[in-house]
């Protein structure tokens, strides 16, 4: 079977991106459909040697459609999803529209790619702070359990999108060319105030919650226990986190500090898990200055983990570095691995009683 597939978002930072690893993807496409804002109308894109021109996101642009790829917002996809899924399109939706829903299964492949069986026509694609913690813990509470997660992410600006990104950019330029600079989108772009994040650290990604947590902090939270556990409320699974937008182009890094429920594991003992885990790239060898960097991460659908230690203090706890691609598996690549495998197992229709949101 071939498929029709359409991006939505196309032109974005994540939509580029799809739009690359679908590429290289083993999908077979039998026809290709770019969708975005009015804006990007006629603009033209490559995919396997071929100019596509962009067309609106209408609810009708997903007619013949069989398979969505989405990353154009919440709003966007709250509105477009059910239209396309009533249309007969499963949606794998970037987005943090649908995630928390029961109906939707939210999925990183090498953790719990068995929840894809239940959908029923959305696939949730976690955020992409969750998806490279998730990836480098699973190996780990699979064999030895996990009591706690405690993380502190340092989060590129590419997170943001394609337009706060430059907006960093412009602020470097002019920090370095001796101007004022004036912080325009970050650490939100709806908030009322904003500050420069080049050259800075700004402990704010997303809105706060009544509690003082950010929704990126909530997200990490409970995004986690979803897909390891199945449920976002696991109060057997602790995790807490800070998240931190650092001026970083590309790669999220995360420090996770995590304790085992099986007492006496080693260093050595997850380091030879972690070395044969999918999706997982062990770069850790202090001698030799070997550590995971957002510079050599970036372009990598790989989740790299290293400086693994002991917490002397408290046995049976670890700390290790985490990072990964935001736009590759944080998003892009998580997105199309999801479509892979829906492909491989014969998922892609909509079931008789679909969820329209
Ligand atoms: P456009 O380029 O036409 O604005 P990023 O995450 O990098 O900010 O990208 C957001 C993506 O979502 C872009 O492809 C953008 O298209 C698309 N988008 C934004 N608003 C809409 C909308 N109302 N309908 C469809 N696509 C949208
Ligand atoms: C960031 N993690 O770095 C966010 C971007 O829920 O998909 C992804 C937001 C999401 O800003």
């Amino acid at each position: 079977r071939e498929y029709t597939v359409a991006i939505l978002g196309a032109t974005g930072a994540v939509g580029t991106r799809l739009l690359e690893q679908l590429e290289k993807s083993t999908i077979p496409v039998k026809e290709l459909k770019l969708l975005a804002s009015k804006r990007s109308v006629g603009k033209k894109l490559r995919f396997k040697g071929q100019q596509i021109a962009v067309s609106e996101a209408t609810p009708d642009a997903f007619t013949g459609v069989d398979l969505v790829l989405a990353s154009a917002g919440g709003a966007v996809s709250k509105r477009l999803l059910p239209e396309a899924v009533k249309r007969g399109a499963v949606c794998v939706d970037n987005t943090s529209a649908f995630r928390m829903e029961k109906e939707v299964p939210l999925v990183v492949p090498e953790v719990n790619e068995e929840a894809l069986k239940e959908h029923r026509g959305i696939i949730a694609n976690p955020n992409c702070s969750t998806i490279q913690m998730v990836v480098a813990l699973e190996p780990i509470r699979q064999k030895y359990g996990l009591k706690q997660v405690i993380v502190s992410t340092y989060q590129a600006a590419s997170g943001a999108g394609q337009s706060a990104l430059e907006a960093m950019k412009t602020e470097a330029r002019n920090y370095l060319s001796g101007q004022e600079m004036h912080g325009e989108v970050f650490p939100v772009k709806s908030e009322p105030k904003h500050y420069p994040l080049a050259f800075n650290l700004l402990p704010q990604i997303d809105v706060f919650e009544e509690d003082g947590y950010t929704h990126e902090e909530w997200k990490m939270i409970h995004e986690t226990k979803k897909i390891m556990s199945g449920e976002m409320n696991d109060p057997t699974l602790k995790v807490t986190a800070t998240c931190v937008r650092v001026p970083v182009v590309i790669g999220h890094g995360e420090s996770v500090y995590f304790t085992t429920k099986t007492p006496d594991v080693t260093v050595k003992d997850l380091r030879a898990l972690l070395e044969v885990a999918p999706g997982v790239v062990v770069q850790d060898d202090p001698k030799q200055q070997l550590y995971p960097q957002p510079l050599t991460a970036e372009g990598s659908r790989a989740t790299y983990v290293g400086r693994l230690r002991a917490d002397h203090e408290n046995p049976g706890s670890f700390n290790m570095w985490v990072v990964s691609d935001n736009l590759l598996k944080g998003a892009a690549w998580n997105t199309v691995q999801i479509a892979e495998r829906l492909v491989a197992n014969e998922l892609v229709s909509v079931p008789e009683d679909p969820y329209l949101g």
